[in-house]
């Protein structure tokens, strides 16, 4: 038996719910938009919902001794755990559920980590409850593209040439950090077939984010989205400037937003326009340029960079999804 919640599209900002479950009462860093998602999941999610947050910026900015933003039960989980977590949690509904225990009803439970916790440490406990169709749940990877809580260290999410804590830049070495970013949700859709629902999204496209946090969880078994959250403090930008950032890391490219239901795929804003050949991506360094964790990238190096990025719009099986493509002869 599943029982998932039933909720309506969101068609426009304007017609977004009103009351918020994640408020005031935290002290992440102005222009935080892991915070910023936070409360859209919280909003999209609404009141019957438990959040289970890994370790990280979203667990030690905003469960200050005493205070906390969150108006829905939040619960601290192990940096690695997210998956776990949220398996254990929506097991135990279930089964007290079934008991009498509780009343049977649709609640929605979804972990929340970041970029370190979910797609490097705890990818393991992620993959297996992507494997456990009986047990509805939400893992939502926020993704700011470092160890930020700590601060700033790389991580598989951080893009290349970046400045950070642990690569930092130096006369012999003028880029540390040479690896391409992991292509974590695509993983996640194609490696785990009982996961229905595996979604990626960013934090200046609000409307389709919260509605891909409904639809997460409106779908049976467990689901997986992950969401590029700028960082004024990691990227090293005004925090003024949080939106734009989103906005340039998807309309340069760096960034794609998609969804993927029961093995379709489709493209939105502003990636949808770029697979059409409606909009034509913007350069790379414009985007880059803006952040000053890559201040230290030579000519050379944004072209490197733009290279790589036009390799995997223009050559991937699947454009900025899946690098797979069938070899020449293999099939009749
Ligand atoms: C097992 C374990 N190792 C290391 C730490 C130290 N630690 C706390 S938060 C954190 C960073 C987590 O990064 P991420 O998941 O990307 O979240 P962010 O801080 O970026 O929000 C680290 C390394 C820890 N709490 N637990
Ligand atoms: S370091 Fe980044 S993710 Fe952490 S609270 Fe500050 S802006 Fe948010
Ligand atoms: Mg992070």
């Amino acid at each position: 038996m599943t029982m998932t919640m039933e909720f309506e599209r969101i068609r426009g900002v304007k017609a977004a719910p009103l009351p918020e479950m994640y408020t005031s009462g935290h002290r992440t860093c102005q222009g935080c938009d892991s915070a910023l998602n936070c409360r859209y999941v919280a909003k999209a999610a609404g009141p019957r919902s438990i959040v289970l947050g890994a370790t990280g910026c979203m667990y030690v900015a905003n469960t200050s001794y005493y205070s906390t933003p969150w108006a829905i039960p939040w619960m601290h989980t192990q940096l690695g755990a997210t998956g776990s977590a949220v398996l254990g949690v929506a097991v135990s509904l279930k089964v007290q559920m079934r008991k009498g225990k509780i009343k049977n009803e649709p609640i929605n439970v979804i972990g929340i980590g970041g970029d370190g916790g979910v797609a490097d440490m705890g990818l393991s406990a992620v993959s297996a409850t992507l494997t456990w169709p009986e047990y509805d749940s939400l893992i939502v990877m926020y993704d700011n593209e470092s160890y930020a809580n700590t601060g700033v260290q790389v991580s598989c999410q951080t893009p290349y040439g970046a400045h950070t804590t642990f690569s930092p830049v130096g006369t012999v070495k003028p880029i540390m950090h040479k690896r391409w970013k992991k292509n974590t949700a695509a993983m996640m859709a194609a490696g785990h077939p009982e996961c229905r629902y595996v979604a990626s999204a960013c934090t200046a496209y609000p409307v389709d984010l919260m509605n891909k946090v409904r639809r997460a969880l409106s779908i049976s078994g467990p689901t997986f989205v992950a969401i590029l959250c700028p960082c004024p403090k990691g990227w090293d930008f005004d925090p003024r400037y949080s939106h734009e950032m989103g906005e340039m890391a998807c309309k340069s490219g760096m960034w794609a937003n998609w969804e993927m239901e029961d093995g379709k795929l489709t493209f939105q804003t502003p990636t949808s326009g770029i697979i059409k050949g409606m909009v034509q991506r913007m350069p790379v360094a414009d985007y880059l340029l803006r952040q000053g964790r890559f201040d230290h990238l030579r000519k050379e190096d944004f072209d490197h960079i733009q290279k790589q990025l036009d390799k995997i719009w223009g050559e991937w099986g699947i454009p900025a999804i899946l690098p797979f493509k069938v070899a020449e002869g293999e099939l009749a």
